[in-house]
């Protein structure tokens, strides 16, 4: 297993509706792997394809937050949401891709997703709270969306020039 670097936004493969993967290949299966490396690592509670790089749909996600409670790595490919409920909930959202920034996002406080995991299976779940709010981020992502595009232009612009110093300095060294 490896950890992958992540892309910064502004990038515009972060702005890029992924592709569906077609076969569950052992390098989807490495893939999945080193993501879930990758987001241990950050550390991180989701992390997509299209953030370490690869245009494919396909996203990982651990929201145990108890040290109590065993770990629940996830792995969903081609994830479609089938439900979302009425009502809505709104929670501080971060992102890899954009580190340390945080904004309150509202999004449907329940979902039901249908994917495919990495044994070809199909499976469906209901996620609520913290797994709910997740697992739409992560889909988002798929679609090339990031949570600032739910923000005001001006809050979206100061973030993005923050980054874009981010990068400029860390690409100084
Ligand atoms: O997709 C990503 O960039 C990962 C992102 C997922 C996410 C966070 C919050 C709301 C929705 C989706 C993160 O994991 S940011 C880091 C984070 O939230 C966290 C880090 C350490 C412990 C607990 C949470
Ligand atoms: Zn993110």
């Amino acid at each position: 297993m490896s950890v992958r670097s992540i892309l910064i936004h502004p990038d515009p493969r972060l702005k890029k509706l992924c592709d569906p993967v077609a076969v569950i290949s052992p390098e989807i299966g490495k893939l999945a792997e080193d993501m879930l490396e990758t987001m241990y690592d950050a550390p991180g509670i989701g992390l997509a394809a299209p953030q370490v790089a690869v245009m494919k749909r396909l996203l990982v996600m651990d929201c145990v937050k108890d040290p109590e409670t065993p770990p629940r790595p996830m792995v969903l490919i081609n994830p479609v949401i089938t439900w979302s409920s009425e009502d809505r909930s709104t929670y501080e959202e971060g992102c890899l891709s954009i580190p340390e920034q945080y904004a309150d996002v509202e999004r449907p406080a329940a979902v039901r997703v249908r994917w495919t995991g990495l044994d070809g299976r199909e499976a469906e779940e209901e996620f609520k709270g913290l797994w709910a709010t997740c697992v739409q981020h992560e889909i988002d992502h798929l679609d090339g969306k990031l949570f600032i595009d739910y923000l005001r232009p001006l809050k979206r612009q100061m973030i993005t020039r923050r980054m874009e110093k981010l990068k400029r300095e860390r690409a100084r060294g």
